[in-house]
């Protein structure tokens, strides 16, 4: 591990390693195996598993009710780019002993806003130029990358869709800003999280001028993008809510909607968060196939929700069962385009051992290849794909067929509907999907 010389942040972990289900090494892998072959795939293809920079190295605890109680050893500069500097060597430390290859961020994750915009530009320049060697002399590449149009008090109305055009503007040098490190640094893909874009009254609120506005902004920063010869694709993340009441880009079909009212189709999928599925009341593997539907199933941002509140908690993945019923769809779909799973997720704030950032993106890695491996075997070995086929066998011939060639009018329904009496009542079978889901775990 060149790499990492006498600045060793993360002592005494060396490289996380599979060492199968057996093994009771808390610091390695018991499913996921980058090499292994699932599906025509390697583990580590399926998933291009990623980092993300702001839970991982910035998240140091902070909720409403107290401050951060983690001490990290790479914030204690008190310049502005040591620190960052400080922090890109632990964040490249920690991706290269997990073995993965990627790693995500915002502008401002990799050092903090300074009071200017020209002086946040230049600390984005110098910060950029240090990740490209480290990215060299790593192999680890660039996921995606985003700004944090969010966070600062001058969004506390919205970014693209503020109602004071200056802020708009603002949000604009700022993603040019993060555009420009994003393609500086090879960023496979660039994400929009609508972090305030949305709104908390009506009242106040000039809905239809705000969405156009978003859609004018998205517009011009995928040109701006094209025309520096950036070649990835955007996405859109959907949230339902938090920080706002009414998030313009709500869940999947909403943000597709988005994508195609403002002729964005050609570049733009979507980043699909777990937690923010189930809080728009949906489930996760619901969200992956709307948008594998529409064609735009890129990227994942890995994590889960709480049952027992309605936030966005972002927790490592752990529930195989359900995971499960996700990478149905991912294998169904083929995959993601162009994206990866990105580990958008915390240690919780009583889980103070840098070690425990470890365990928690080993379980996450381990759920997501195990999961994997079950939906792989669902898909091989039992009777799920023909029971899916057999129910929906009505429309393979006959007056089915033809309906689904769009061949029959309603008329065509009628007379059908008129000679052949009460249909049969056909079981929608639910248990026993479940169960086969169940037998393979
Ligand atoms: C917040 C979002 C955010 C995006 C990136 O809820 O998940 O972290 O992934 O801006
Ligand atoms: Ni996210
Ligand atoms: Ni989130």
């Amino acid at each position: 591990m060149a790499l990492i010389g006498d600045k060793e942040y993360f002592k005494g972990i060396g490289e996380i390693k599979y060492e199968g289900r057996e093994s009771d090494n808390p610091l390695a892998y018991k499913f996921y195996n980058p090499e292994q072959k699932v599906a025509g795939k390697t583990m580590r293809e399926h998933f291009k598993f990623a980092m993300a920079y702001w839970h991982t190295l910035c998240g140091t605890g902070g909720d409403p009710f107290g401050p951060g109680t983690k001490n990290f050893p790479w914030a204690v500069s008190s310049d502005a780019i040591q620190a960052a500097k400080d922090k890109a060597d632990a964040a490249f430390e920690f991706v290269t002993k997990m073995g993965f290859d990627y790693y995500c961020f915002h502008d401002f994750d990799l050092v903090d806003e300074a009071d200017s915009l020209a002086e946040s530009e230049k600390r984005i320049h110098e910060i950029v130029e240090y990740l490209k060697q480290k990215q060299e002399a790593s192999g680890v590449k660039l996921l995606w990358g985003t700004s944090n149009c969010f966070s600062n008090p001058r969004y506390m109305n919205g970014a693209a869709s503020n109602p004071n055009f200056d802020v708009v503007a603002r949000a604009g040098a700022q993603v040019k800003i993060a555009l420009d490190a994003t393609i500086a640094l090879n960023g496979e893909n660039y994400v929009f999280w609508g972090g305030r874009e949305g709104y908390m009254s009506l009242l106040n609120t000039n809905m239809k001028l705000e969405q156009d506005n978003i859609g004018r902004f998205l517009n011009m920063a995928k040109d701006y993008a094209r025309s520096q010869g950036f070649k990835g694709t955007f996405f859109i993340e959907p949230k339902p809510m938090e920080p706002t009441k009414h998030q313009y880009d709500f869940d999947c079909a909403t943000s597709i909607n988005t994508i195609r009212e403002y002729g964005l189709e050609n570049d733009f999928k979507l980043n699909i968060e777990v937690n923010h599925a189930t809080l728009a009341q949906h489930t996760f593997q619901h969200e992956l196939q709307v948008a594998a539907n529409a064609g735009m199933l890129g990227s994942i941002d890995a994590n889960r929700g709480d049952y027992q509140n309605g936030w966005d908690t972002d927790q490592f993945p752990n529930n195989v069962l359900e995971t499960a019923e996700a990478m149905l769809v991912f294998l169904k779909a083929g995959g993601l385009q162009g994206g990866g799973v990105n580990f958008d997720a915390k240690t919780r704030r009583n889980s103070t051992d840098l070690e425990d950032i470890f365990l928690a993106h080993i379980g996450g890695a381990d759920t997501f290849a195990r999961a994997l491996l079950l939906a792989d075997e669902v898909l091989q070995k039992s009777s799920y794909e023909s029971l899916l086929d057999k129910r929906y066998g009505s429309f393979k011939s006959g007056k089915g067929a033809e309906f689904v060639a769009g061949k029959l009018s309603l008329n065509d329904l009628y007379e059908h509907a008129n000679t052949h009496g009460e249909p049969e009542q056909i079981s929608g079978k639910q248990e026993l999907y479940e169960n086969i889901i169940n037998q393979y775990s």
